[in-house]
């Protein structure tokens, strides 16, 4: 490891996060073990970060400081006939001594740790009472002489009391402190941790602000990158078609595979945000299961979850108020934009196409073209936007999946005008094109992806999350 590197341990008693601090901080899940079992972590790891290609900084997992209490007496009680010693000395001299280090193995490997490197988090659970080994565990590090940045972890909790520590870091000298959950991170909570490394670390404070704008930038790319993937998602399932001649049956089976196309571009979805947000496939468990443990199914094109979504179109739909899952682009005449009444026979709907229209509508004459519904397609823009939001907040700790709640941010009402009126827009693409011939040949054009970018962000909660990234 180069000079220049700068080395940061992680400090504090057993199971208060560090370990899983270092998963969140670097998103690397497979990093260490996390577990509720005290001393899982007995070596010192060391996880580099680079900035620009090159290593800047290197983060030390170290074992929990289980004996403070016996480890502070006896540093304190050593001595010199000669000199007084200062905190570094004693620590120094507690290191030197092989007797010593056999009897407290563990702590001595964290402080020979500490005194190597340029600075030090201590990580603490804000739901435990302060007690007489963290003030000796404060004791010690401060007897180091090195910066110290007190972090309060598990502050997500309902029992979190962080003031009690913040009074106590302070009788430390320790001023500046961080509350960071490492399961439900602050947004934007990499940058801010540099940052505030760099206000300690005043020699470094230049690669410290640079490592913090590069988490902040890396940040903005993957939220628009995500954001694209579903705007991607949203056109191709509006613009997705299946003709049927117009009998039951062979409506029944088309609207079937209809649908099972448009489960599988929603499937893919959430398998390449789950890459792109670097979570693997444990952490949702689709949107197929239940909700707050509820049994239902919570299928794009079961009417049970547009209701539970409080979807209810109303006398504005476009489909007619109804909860369609999909619907008959021949019969429901609005989404052709030619105010046809429902109902209408197929050669009026199709008079509102328009010159490519009419080729059209003599083409599928006697047979039915079916797309997904109104409804549907605001699930599956909701639904999944929300899944980008929980992504977003969610640490690279977290053990439990995702679980998203029907009540979530994106709100079923909002931007629902909005929504339609662009769906509709794609399905008129969608059949404009294949009049030409020219969908298979050219998918679904970019401009509709970048104007259903803007359209989800202002219809959906990502909106507030794109508004703090403006400044990168
Ligand atoms: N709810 C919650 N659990 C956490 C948080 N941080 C850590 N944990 C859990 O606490 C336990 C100990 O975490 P670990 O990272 O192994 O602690 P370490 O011993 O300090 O490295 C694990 O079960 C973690 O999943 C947090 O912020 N919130
Ligand atoms: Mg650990």
């Amino acid at each position: 490891m180069t000079e220049n590197v700068i080395k940061v341990a992680v400090v504090g008693h057993t199971n208060t996060g560090k370990t899983s601090l270092l998963r969140t901080l670097t998103c690397d899940q497979s990093f260490g073990q996390v577990t509720d079992a005290p001393g899982t972590t007995r070596e010192v790891i060391s996880l580099p970060v680079f900035l620009d290609g090159a290593p800047a900084l290197a983060w030390f997992d170290t074992p929990g400081l289980e004996d403070s209490v016996g480890l502070r007496d006896w540093i304190d009680g050593l001595s010199d006939p000669v000199k007084r010693l200062d905190g570094v000395e004693r620590v120094e001299r507690f290191l030197n001594d092989p007797q010593a280090r056999a009897h407290f193995e563990q702590e001595s490997r964290v402080l020979a740790q500490v005194l190597k490197s340029d600075a030090l988090l201590y990580v603490v659970d804000a739901r435990e009472n302060v007690l007489a080994k963290h003030r000796d565990e404060l004791h010690l590090l401060q007897s180091c002489g090195k910066p110290v940045l007190p972090i309060l972890n598990f502050v997500a909790s309902q029992q979190a009391n962080p003031q009690p520590w913040i009074d106590v870091f302070a009788r430390h000298a320790m001023h500046i402190h961080l509350s960071f959950d490492t399961i439900s991170p602050p947004i934007n909570g990499q940058q801010a941790m540099y940052e505030t490394l760099g206000q300690l670390l005043g020699a470094r404070q230049t690669v410290l602000r640079a490592l913090g704008q590069q988490a902040a930038i890396q940040r903005c790319h993957r939220l628009r990158a995500a954001v694209s993937l579903l705007a991607t998602l949203c056109v191709t399932s509006a613009a997705c078609r299946r003709r049927a001649q117009d009998e039951p049956d062979a409506v029944v089976a088309a609207t079937g595979l209809l649908e099972q196309e448009v489960r599988g571009y929603e499937r893919q979805f959430v398998t390449d945000l789950l890459k792109l947000y670097q979570f693997s496939e444990h952490d949702f468990l689709t949107h197929t299961t239940g909700w707050d443990g509820s049994s239902w199914s919570t299928d794009l094109f079961d009417k049970q979850t547009l209701k539970a979504l409080g979807i209810d179109l109303g006398k504005g739909a476009a489909v007619g108020g109804a909860i369609g899952a999909t619907f008959d682009v021949l019969t429901a005449g609005l989404s052709l934009g030619a105010g046809t009444a429902i109902g209408a026979t197929a050669g009026s709907a199709w008079q509102g196409l328009g010159r490519w229209g009419k080729d059209l509508g003599a083409k599928i004459l006697g047979q039915r073209e079916l797309m997904v519904g109104d409804a549907a397609l605001i699930v599956l823009v909701k639904r999944n936007a929300d899944l980008i939001q929980a992504l977003e907040r969610r640490g690279h700790a977290a053990q439990q999946p995702v679980v998203l709640s029907p009540k979530a941010a994106s709100g079923p009402d909002r931007g629902a005008k909005e929504l339609i009126r662009f769906f509709n827009i794609v399905r008129r693409q969608s059949l404009r094109l294949d009049a030409l011939g020219l969908l298979r040949s050219y998918g679904p054009q970019r401009s509709l992806t970048e104007q259903a970018q803007t359209v989800i962000v202002q219809a959906t909660g990502l909106k507030a999350l794109l508004l703090d990234e403006l400044h990168c």
